[in-house]
C-alpha cells in the first residue's frame, strides 16, 4: 500500500510519503533488560495479503483498538513472568529488527507512547504510563527512533500478582487534523500491541477498574483529532492524550524512583512517597540515576504545555491526497 499526502499550508509545502513500511509494530519484549525473543508473549499480529502486521489500526469503535487487527480475543501463545517494580521493553519495527536500517516508525510519524494494564482477558484497561506532550516539538515517536524502538515501562510495584495483559500503544498524528469519521482516509493512527504478563512478588493493591477497548477513545477526543501542524514549522502544539489519566498507584512508585521530582511530588503526595520509603529504601537508592533523566523530561512536558500560549490554528489552505492500492 503506497499513500503520499501534499499537505500545503500557506506558503509552506510538506510532502510526506509513507509506504508499507511507514508503520510500526512490536517485535520484540524484554523483561529487565532480558529479550524473551522474537514475539514472545506478544499476541500474535494478523495479516494477509491486504493487510501487513506493521498497519495502523485507525477506528476507535472497532474491537480491533483493543489489541490489534482480529486481536481483540486472542491471547499470546506464551506468558513472561515479571517481577511487580520490573521494567518490560516493548521494541518496535516498521520492517524487521534483522534489517539494521530500519526506522523503527517514518520520521513524519508523530505522537504520544502509552502502555495500559488490565486483568488478563477482562477488558479493563488502566494506564500506567504515557509519554504524552512534545518537549519543543519532539514527540515519543522521536525519541523511540532514536532509542531503537525500545519502548519502556515499569510494572507498578505495589500490584498485586497475577496474570495480567499490557497494551502498548503509540499514537501518529500526522494525519490527525482530520477527523477519521468525517474523512476515513486520514485520521490518527493507532499502533497496538498486548503482550500477556505473570506478575510475581507482588504488593497488594488490586488494579482500580479500568476503561474498556472499544469505548476509552473517541474519535473527536481532543488527543486523537489533533492538529499537529498548528504551530508549523514547529510541531508543538500543547497535547493532551486521550483515555483515562495515568494510575496513581503507578505515579507512587515513579516518585520514589524520581528523586529530582522529589520535592515537587512530596509536597503533593507524602503520604505515598513515605510509605515507599520505608518499604524498599534498597532499591530507590539503586534506581536514582536512570531515572533522574526522565522525571526531568516528564516535567518540561508539562512545563512546556502549560506555558504555551493558546493554540491558534493555522489554516491547511490545500490538502492534495493521492492513494495508490
Ligand atoms: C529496511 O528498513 C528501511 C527503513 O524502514 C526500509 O526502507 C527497507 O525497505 C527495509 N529493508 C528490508 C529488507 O526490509
Ligand atoms: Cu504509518
Amino acid at each position: 500500500m503506497k499513500l503520499l499526502s501534499t499537505i500545503t499550508t500557506g506558503a509552506l509545502t510538506v510532502a510526506l510519503a509513507a509506504a508499507a513500511n511507514a508503520h510500526t509494530y512490536v517485535t520484540n519484549f524484554y523483561v529487565n533488560g532480558v529479550d524473551q525473543g522474537n514475539d514472545v508473549c506478544i499476541r500474535p499480529y494478523y495479516w494477509d495479503q491486504n493487510w501487513w502486521k506493521n498497519f495502523p489500526i485507525k477506528d476507535v469503535r472497532s474491537d480491533d483498538i483493543r489489541c490489534g487487527k482480529k486481536n481483540a480475543n486472542t491471547v499470546a501463545a506464551k506468558t513472561c513472568n515479571v517481577p511487580a517494580g520490573g521494567t518490560i521493553t516493548l521494541e518496535w519495527h516498521a520492517t524487521t529488527r534483522a534489517n539494521a536500517t530500519d526506522d523503527i516508525i517514518h520520521i513524519s510519524h508523530h505522537g504520544p507512547c502509552l502502555a495500559y494494564i488490565s486483568p488478563a482477558g477482562k477488558n479493563s484497561w488502566v494506564k500506567i504510563w504515557e509519554d504524552a506532550g512534545n518537549t519543543g516539538g519532539e514527540w515519543c515517536t522521536d525519541r523511540l527512533r532514536k532509542k531503537k524502538g525500545k519502548m519502556e515501562v515499569v510494572i507498578p510495584k505495589a500490584l498485586k500478582s497475577g496474570k495480567y495483559d499490557v497494551r502498548g500503544e503509540i499514537i501518529a498524528h500526522h494525519e490527525s487534523d482530520a477527523n477519521y469519521l468525517e474523512n476515513p482516509a486520514r485520521g490518527a493512527q493507532f499502533y497496538v500491541a498486548c503482550l500477556s504478563i505473570s506478575v510475581t512478588n507482588g504488593g497488594s493493591t488490586s488494579l482500580p477498574s479500568g476503561v474498556a477497548f472499544p469505548g476509552a477513545y473517541k474519535a473527536t477526543d481532543k488527543g486523537i483529532h489533533y492538529n499537529l501542524y498548528a504551530h508549523w514549522p514547529t510541531l508543538d502544539a500543547p497535547y493532551t492524550s486521550p483515555g483515562p489519566k495515568v494510575w496513581k498507584s503507578s505515579n507512587v512508585v515513579a516518585t520514589t524512583k524520581k528523586p529530582a521530582a522529589t520535592t515537587k511530588k512530596t509536597t503533593q503526595k507524602p503520604v505515598a512517597t513515605t510509605k515507599m520509603t520505608t518499604r524498599k529504601p534498597a532499591a530507590r537508592t539503586t534506581r536514582k540515576v536512570t531515572t533522574t533523566r526522565k522525571a526531568t523530561k516528564v516535567s518540561t512536558t508539562r512545563k512546556a504545555a502549560a506555558t504555551k500560549a493558546p493554540v491558534k490554528v493555522v489554516k491547511v489552505i490545500k490538502v492534495i491526497r493521492v492513494v495508490k492500492a
